[in-house]
């Protein structure tokens, strides 16, 4: 819109406060805000040292029992999005403690969730009746509106990140929570039954699909990691990732979960990456190594246990200083059901 003189802009101004008592408002004056040529950088870069978050973990375990909290949980809040209790604009990302003997009481709500364990081992996630020990590595899924709870019979306290698509569901305002009447729900089925029953690329033949969430829901690192170490040693890295995988729902052979996807990649030590660009910002869990990442013009140092998140389409690269192990995960399979998802070669 060129120069406009002052009497056609009070007139419009009087437009728009007139049409406002009627909740309309002109499109011309936000369209540029609302269809930006491409994703504006609202979410930032940025790196959680474990060495930072380890203390305020351990502090939160001393002021709140995982009882009281619900869910004693450290939110990873995105610094460009404060106050939403979210790490990008699509997902959130939690850090949960669960000390020895404590039990997380049983609920069930909209929201699928994922666990990436992060320190310890031998905290149990109880998923509709079938419980599983976790350890480092693991990635666990709750699907959405299926009871869960978790409990520490180690002698250690175990951490994990939590990650649960809450914005998505808070978008479409479908979210429901429920408590279960007990703290913990009735196990009624063997610890690797899950495993047995869908791990070994085959699935009871009277097996038929309820959702869209995957039946397996239990990822050994154990397994993945074996799988990366083949992976490297037979072929060469893929120049912007590594060696890469994503993790399948055994039944489809798509996403696990129908909202987020995740993944598990290994950079060997040395290993330098071309800059990569999507459209899914994506949260990083950094399970061994140490590297650098970078995103946006920042470059994140990380080391084993640290968080961090590249925001959509900012190209980031990778650099490992020794040979990384690094899980993540994004709205990628969100984005793919609506066909919004889009990657690109960049250079920076
Ligand atoms: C939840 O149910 C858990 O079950 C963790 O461990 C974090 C954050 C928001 C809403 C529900 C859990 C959560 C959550």
């Amino acid at each position: 819109m060129g120069a406009t003189n002052p009497e056609i802009q009070a007139a419009r101004q009087d437009f728009y406060e007139r049409i406002a008592t009627g909740s309309c408002t002109p499109l011309w004056e936000v369209l540029g805000v609302i269809v930006p040529e491409s994703p504006p950088a609202l979410c930032k870069p940025y790196l959680w040292k474990w060495k930072t978050v380890w203390p305020w973990i351990q502090q939160a375990g001393e002021l709140i029992t995982a009882k009281q909290a619900e869910r004693r949980v450290l939110v990873l809040e995105n610094p460009g999005l404060p106050g939403k209790s979210r790490i990008t604009q699509s997902l959130y990302a939690g850090l949960q403690l669960i000390l020895p003997g404590e039990v997380a009481p049983t609920h069930r709500h909209s929201q699928s969730a994922l666990r990436f364990v992060m320190h310890g081992s031998g905290a149990y996630t109880a998923v509709d009746g079938q419980k599983v020990k976790m350890n480092v590595g693991d990635f666990v899924i709750t699907p959405q509106f299926m009871w869960h709870d978790h409990g520490n019979t180690s002698n250690e306290p175990m951490v994990w990140l939590d990650g649960l698509d809450l914005p998505i569901v808070e978008m479409f305002n479908a979210q429901y929570f429920e408590k279960y009447e007990a703290d913990t729900q009735k196990v009624n089925r063997s610890e690797r039954l899950n495993l047995a029953m869908f791990g070994n690329a085959m699935k009871p033949v009277e097996y038929t699909r309820k959702s869209k969430t995957s039946p397996l829901f239990w990822y050994p690192y154990e397994r993945t990691l074996e799988a990366l170490h083949v992976l490297r040693h037979a072929q060469d890295a893929h120049p912007s990732w590594g060696y890469k995988l994503q993790y399948v729902n055994p039944v489809t052979g798509g996403w696990p979960m129908p909202s987020i996807g995740t993944f598990m990649q290994l950079l060997p030590a040395g290993f330098k990456g071309k800059a990569y660009q999507a459209t899914d910002s994506t949260v990083f869990s950094v399970v061994e190594g140490s590297g650098k990442c970078t995103v946006g013009g920042v470059t994140l140092e990380f080391n084993a246990k640290d968080v961090f998140v590249c925001p959509s389409w900012m190209p980031y690269s990778f650099e490992a200083l020794t040979e990384c192990v690094l899980f993540s995960y994004s709205d990628r399979p969100a984005q793919q059901a609506l066909d919004l998802w889009r990657e690109a070669d960049s250079q920076i």
